[in-house]
């Protein structure tokens, strides 16, 4: 349906937060390749759906990346399903997929469906607690990255320093050994030229959380990326 191998950058947006019609008019209108719908804690079916009818307004592409079950609706255009890596516990891996398709596997349409394979780097954020990560060093990341390229072959590997601005050598070194899988990058990207820096090498950055603190600076990443 659409184009993901020209996407360059996507804004997240947290159904927990509150945002105003207007910015999220900016948003879907500022040439933004996709938004992704997607949050931590509090994420319920009802901010869910009231996020997609504010955006779907707009002709950007909408993805809900699924925290948990409970918020999953049918209407986006795609759903992204995050495999957390660097987890120390299986279920955040693979159980809580499986229990998922257990129960909807019949009605699932997989051609809306992505596995991001996650390697989280900030141990002071939210997700990497909930999850209950453990922190790679740049060579186990760059492993996590080869693991996902080669052997379990998913489209998407997410690099997410949620919160932080994360380490862009790092970016570049994993960067290098993708070929089939795109590199996404996530975490701290409050100006332009950090948009710009990470976008030299990650295929798609991910803008959240100065959209909510400093949202015309937010507005300014898309055209750094392009
Ligand atoms: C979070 O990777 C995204 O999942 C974006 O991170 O909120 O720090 O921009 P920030």
């Amino acid at each position: 349906m659409y184009n993901m191998d020209e996407w360059k950058h996507i804004f997240k947006l947290d159904p927990a937060k509150e945002i105003s019609g207007d910015m999220i008019d900016k948003l879907c209108e500022s040439g933004t390749d996709a938004i992704i719908v997607g949050g931590t804690d509090d994420v319920t079916l009802d901010g869910v759906l009231q996020l997609l009818s504010r955006i779907r307004r707009h002709a950007v592409p909408v993805i809900l990346e699924i925290s948990n079950i409970e918020s999953v609706t049918p209407g986006y255009d795609y759903y992204f399903v995050p495999m957390v890596l660097n987890s120390q516990e299986k279920k955040w891996l693979i159980d809580v997929q499986h229990e998922a398709i257990v129960e909807y596997g019949d009605v699932i349409n997989w051609d809306e469906m992505f596995a991001e394979g996650y390697c989280i780097m900030n141990p002071e954020s939210k997700v990497y607690q909930h999850a209950d990560c453990k922190l790679p060093t740049d060579e186990e990341a760059i492993a996590y990255a080869r693991m996902v390229e080669h052997l379990f072959m998913l489209p998407f590997f997410y690099l997410e320093y949620s919160g932080t601005y994360g380490d862009s050598a790092l970016v570049e070194a994993i960067q290098q050994e993708l070929q089939e899988t795109k590199l996404i990058y996530g975490g701290g990207i409050e100006t332009k030229e950090q948009a710009a820096e990470m976008s030299e090498f990650a295929d798609i950055i991910v803008v959240g959380n100065v959209i909510y603190d400093n949202p015309k600076e937010a507005l300014k990443t898309v055209n750094a990326t392009k």
